[in-house]
């Protein structure tokens, strides 16, 4: 059974956690070829004081291999910040990025290991060699894409920022006017990514991020025309009309999609998805040319999370 699952952090990661314990997929003995393959969404990354960091590539791999902060869902468990304090000391900008000690290895290995001429995937391949995920991580993409937001600034006219800092230094409350992928028109889904698709038996979309985590996975040239060829099953982010978590209703707002389970599965369209899971506070949320089931979608612990996976596998045995 191959399955492929494009995804961003938190939402993405929690998910594959319920995903691998359904399959009984474990932290992957060497030279077992892994049944999961996900996809991550690289369009969050960012340079900060000469590093490059991968905020979801990251946060599943650390949600996978054991390294997390459960109780924020993002950085390293046990983190101390000597490195943000001793940076801010220096007035080095900027300070809003919380920036961990443990977490700063991660990105030391992957500057030093780009600088040197890796590309992204190498480099991924590498961290995961110590992480042990269990399954195989492929970047959407080896080339620089980054998703900036467009804001009015205080002249009247417009501004953009990196995604990072309208998320984190202003909470996604100045109002987006536009959500933007650069670079994303020229760039090339990294090795692996088509044929994974090509080769998957389902490929699963976790509740992530509809605009900037799946969003961007989709924006890279030739990944929604395989995805649109596969059986596809989406679990969606949004209950009762918002998100679980975060800000994902002021990036739907900034595109003009409604936060609801039924406009996300719209906005995905029924050429992308052949299914969709909403919650049961969802129920009736009929799309036309989606097979739509509702159950609850609360990733509360991993067996809850598993029994959302099992659905989503369920219902894509069904549509294959
Ligand atoms: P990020 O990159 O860390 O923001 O994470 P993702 O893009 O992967 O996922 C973020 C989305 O996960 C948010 O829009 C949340 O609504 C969604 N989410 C978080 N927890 C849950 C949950 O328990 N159930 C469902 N259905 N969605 C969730
Ligand atoms: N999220 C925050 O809200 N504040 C932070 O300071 C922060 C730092 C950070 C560092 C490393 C990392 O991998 C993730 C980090 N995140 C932080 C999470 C990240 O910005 C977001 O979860 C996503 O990129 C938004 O989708
Ligand atoms: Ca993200």
């Amino acid at each position: 059974m191959r399955i492929v699952v494009p995804a961003g952090g938190i939402g993405g990661a929690r998910f594959l956690r319920g995903l691998k314990k359904e399959l009984g997929v474990g932290s992957d003995p060497v030279g077992e070829e892994p049944a999961i393959t996900v996809i991550g969404n690289t369009g969050d990354d960012i340079t900060l004081f000469g590093l490059r960091i991968c905020p979801d590539l990251d946060t599943v791999m650390y949600t996978l291999g054991g390294g997390i902060n459960e109780e924020q869902g993002w950085g390293r468990a046990d983190e101390s910040f000597t490195v943000k304090e001793e940076l801010a000391a220096y007035g080095m900008q900027p300070t809003w990025f919380g920036l961990g000690d443990r977490d700063v290895a991660t990105h030391i290995v992957r500057a030093q290991m780009m600088a040197a001429g890796y590309p992204l995937s190498a480099v991924t391949e590498a961290l995961c060699d110590r992480w042990r995920p269990g399954v195989r991580m492929l970047p959407m993409t080896d080339d620089r894409v980054e998703t900036h937001v467009v804001l009015d600034d205080e002249a009247g006219g417009r501004r953009a920022v990196h995604f990072q800092e309208w998320w984190i230094r202003h909470r996604a409350a100045l109002p987006a006017r536009e959500i933007v992928g650069v670079g994303a028109e020229d760039a090339t889904p990294a090795p692996g990514v088509l044929e994974a698709i090509e080769q998957a038996d389902a490929v699963l979309l976790p509740p992530s991020n509809p605009v900037v985590s799946i969003g961007s996975v989709l924006s890279v040239p030739g990944v929604r025309e395989a995805l649109e060829r596969a059986t596809v099953v989406g679990v969606s982010p949004i209950i009762g009309g918002a998100p679980v978590r975060g800000m994902a209703d002021a990036c739907l707002q900034a595109i003009g999609v409604e936060t609801s389970a039924r406009a996300v599965a719209e906005h995905y369209g029924p050429e992308l998805l052949d299914g969709w899971l909403v919650d049961e506070a969802d129920e009736g949320a009929a799309v036309d040319g989606i097979a739509v089931r509702s159950l609850p979608l609360y990733m509360s612990d991993p067996e809850a999370t598993a029994a959302i996976a099992r659905a989503a596998l369920d219902l894509a045995a069904e549509l294959e």
